[in-house]
């Protein structure tokens, strides 16, 4: 049995600029995501479900257990002092630790609170989604926005907690995905799931149907194409879709499978946030040997313009992505033009302007 703290320790040699700084940053967001945790587990119990009566920059009403996470990652990783600055996606701005301790701090995380609150009055699986960068402001300087809108394969380390049948700590820092599950009997997370592999071909296709029409027409092929009765190629896959994107990614990372969440004819920059949903996920995904690309390029090499900017999301097996690739590539190459990862299309530009009203 090896616990979350053992294992970051035994890994600590693999860095030879981690110092115990980058080691208490990980166990510290081990620890917040206890305590979201164990507030979900009994949110059925207290007052603490429904809506908070506020709204975040997304315009989505926050949910009680929204804030809840937000306030506490936020609590853990100031306390922690090794993190300069937060980017929520529950905040419109950075959240920047003005203080001698924090200003010295080498790191700034994006992180995802609570993915997926529109299921926690349903019981459903939900997550929280963090990314670790190394900041390039001066140390000693408070942190800045630039610190965040690095890249995604400028992340050191990125992971997910899915508060689920168990609860599951799934990380990565470049080498490797491994699995912690919660043991609730003695609060700790412990090594369940070492050196996670995403199989490169799967049998599940996970998309919202619902927005089919507004689809691109390479996204409509990929569904028919995933569709059609082939035993040899064990199609019809089955299609899955909760709704939870941590839960989704989670079972396609054992299972195998592909998640999608396109650009559209009414959102042609998609949904997902590029640094809280899409470059974190696609960070596990690749270490794992998966693949994450906006439908033609790597996610992991789109140059951010704004904290809250949106990316069309091609997630999972290796084979299933790439072959979704094909059919945009044959039928929507200029759908919306995201084809130059810095270079963002006008009409997508004014769309999300359009979305922030
Ligand atoms: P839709 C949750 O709000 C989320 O960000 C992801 O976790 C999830 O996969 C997706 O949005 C669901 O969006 O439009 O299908 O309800």
């Amino acid at each position: 049995m090896k616990t979350l703290v053992e294992f970051i320790n035994e890994r600590q040699a693999d860095f030879p600029y981690a110092t115990g700084e980058f080691t208490r940053l990980l166990n510290d967001i081990g620890i917040a995501s206890k305590i979201v945790n164990r507030e979900i587990n009994k949110a059925g119990l207290v007052d603490i479900l429904g809506y908070e009566g506020s709204t975040n920059i997304q315009g989505e009403r926050q949910k009680k257990l929204d804030v809840f996470a937000n306030e506490h990652f936020i609590k853990a990783l100031q306390h922690g002092g090794q993190v300069a600055a937060i980017a929520s996606e529950e905040e419109d701005g950075m959240i920047i630790y003005d203080n001698p301790t924090s200003r010295k701090g080498k790191y700034v995380i994006a992180i995802d609170p609570l993915d997926g609150s529109s299921n926690i009055d349903v019981n459903v699986s939900i997550g929280s989604i963090f990314s670790i960068y190394r900041r390039i402001s001066d140390i000693g300087e408070p942190a800045n926005k630039k610190d965040v809108l690095q890249p995604g394969n400028k992340i050191v380390a990125a992971g997910y907690v899915i508060y689920g049948s168990s609860t599951m700590l799934v990380y990565t820092t470049g080498k490797g995905v491994n699995g912690f599950t919660l043991d609730p009997s003695i609060g700790l997370f412990i090594l369940s799931h070492p050196d996670m592999r995403m199989p490169d071909d799967g049998k599940i296709y996970s998309i919202n149907e619902a927005n089919y029409i507004y689809f691109p027409e390479g996204v409509k092929k990929y569904i028919k194409y995933c569709q059609v009765d082939d035993k040899a190629t064990n199609r019809p896959y089955k299609t899955r879709y909760i709704g939870s994107l941590v839960a989704d990614f989670h079972r396609n990372l054992i299972t195998g499978g592909i998640y999608i969440y396109p650009g559209t004819t009414k959102q042609p920059m998609g949904k997902l946030r590029l640094l809280y949903e899409c470059n974190p996920m696609a960070f596990l995904a690749e270490q794992a040997g998966g693949k994450a690309t906006d439908g033609f390029f790597r996610i992991l090499d789109i140059d951010p313009y704004d904290l809250h900017q949106r990316a069309p999301l091609f997630i999972g097996s290796k084979n299933m992505v790439e072959k979704a690739e094909e059919y945009m590539l044959e039928y929507s190459k200029n759908f919306c033009e995201l084809s130059s990862p810095s270079k963002s299309c006008k009409d997508c530009e004014e769309n999300e302007k359009k979305d922030k009203q």
